[in-house]
């Protein structure tokens, strides 16, 4: 039997992407419940501040690790979003923004560190030590954008935590509030929507804690006020609005790997070579391009951080 739930967020089949459909129908049958261009602007100042915590935003850095590649417009990067807690079509997230409250906003670490605790975002985003960092997201659907982010390293903030020896993952969480988030009223996903990298991945300097973009405050849509880049992976590593740490030593759980593990692995780096078993990763679409292009093997990314795999069968651990 199908029961219709949710009215309000129902989304027809040919509305949603194709990964999702293929989790959902498997969900149907689980659960019986019927889941039915502007270019770079110049002026930061254009853009209105939303608020999240109290960060400073005058002094932002550049950095080394930028691309110099077009960035994807404002409204793009906006506008077109994967963040399932606000819905499953591109624009929901952008439409349901209102719905996720960043305002008071803590976490939580724990696990395998000195220092848990429950920690405001000022206690560990320093201003002086915010940058902007150009970077491609591409994600598993085959298309990709240039995102200049403002951010801090991850590595830097981890150690603030004081992993301990026994550290040897890290797993992030996004929030679970389904009263106010209509995706999470839906079985989609296991929530809350969590991720975890490898210590050593976690602490290359290529990994941001993102809490901006365009020189602004991060829209709600994006993952406000505090995200994951991971900008060699697959972009649904880049966890959003991460509510809790937790440094651990075994492999931790994630969410697309929980919903599809022959389609999704834990490592997700983004590999031309390893098809994902529906469709190819050799191309990709840039948001505003109209041909195709070759996706690069960790997304462009191999210099830096090919040697964190060295030995590893990339194949076996997708
Ligand atoms: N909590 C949460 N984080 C998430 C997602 C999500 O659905 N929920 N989607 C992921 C996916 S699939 C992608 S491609 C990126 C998209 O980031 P963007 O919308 O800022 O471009 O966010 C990732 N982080
Ligand atoms: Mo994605």
């Amino acid at each position: 039997m199908l029961i219709k739930i949710a009215k309000k967020y129902d989304v027809k089949e040919s509305h949603v992407t194709d990964e999702v459909l293929y989790i959902n129908r498997r969900k149907f049958v689980q659960t019986s419940v019927s889941v039915a261009a502007l270019t770079a602007i110049p002026a930061l100042t254009l853009f209105p501040r939303i608020e999240s915590a109290e960060l400073d935003f005058k002094s932002i850095k550049k950095s080394k690790y930028s691309t110099d590649e077009e960035l994807t417009p404002f409204d793009d990067i906006t506008r077109y979003n994967n963040f399932y807690e606000l819905g499953l079509k591109k624009g929901d997230p952008k439409r349901n923004a209102h719905h996720l409250k960043v305002k008071p906003w803590s976490v939580k670490v724990e696990g395998e560190c000195k220092k848990p605790g429950e920690y405001n975002l000022e206690d560990f985003i320093l201003p002086s030590k915010l940058e902007e960092r150009i970077y491609r997201l591409r994600c598993v659907e085959a298309w990709s954008m240039v995102i200049p982010w403002v951010g801090v390293e991850l590595g830097a903030v981890l150690k603030h935590f004081q992993p301990t020896s026994k550290a040897k993952y890290v797993q992030f969480f996004t929030l679970y509030d389904p009263e106010n988030l209509p995706g999470q009223r839906r079985p989609v996903l296991d929530w809350p929507y969590r991720e975890g990298l490898r210590i050593d991945e976690a602490m290359h300097p290529l990994c941001i804690l993102a809490v901006g973009l365009y020189g602004n405050e991060l829209p709600n849509q994006n993952g406000a006020p505090l995200r994951l880049v991971v900008p060699w992976k697959y972009g649904f590593k880049s966890i959003k609005s991460i509510v809790s740490i937790r440094f651990t030593e075994d492999q931790p759980a994630t969410s697309w790997n929980l919903a599809g593990p022959r389609e999704y692995g834990f490592y997700s780096n983004v590999n031309p070579d390893v098809d994902h078993p529906r469709w190819s990763q050799k191309k990709e679409r840039r948001i505003g391009e109209v041909f195709k292009r070759r996706t690069l093997p960790f997304n462009g990314y191999a210099d830096q951080v090919a040697g964190l795999y060295e030995g590893m069968d990339l194949a076996r651990y997708y």
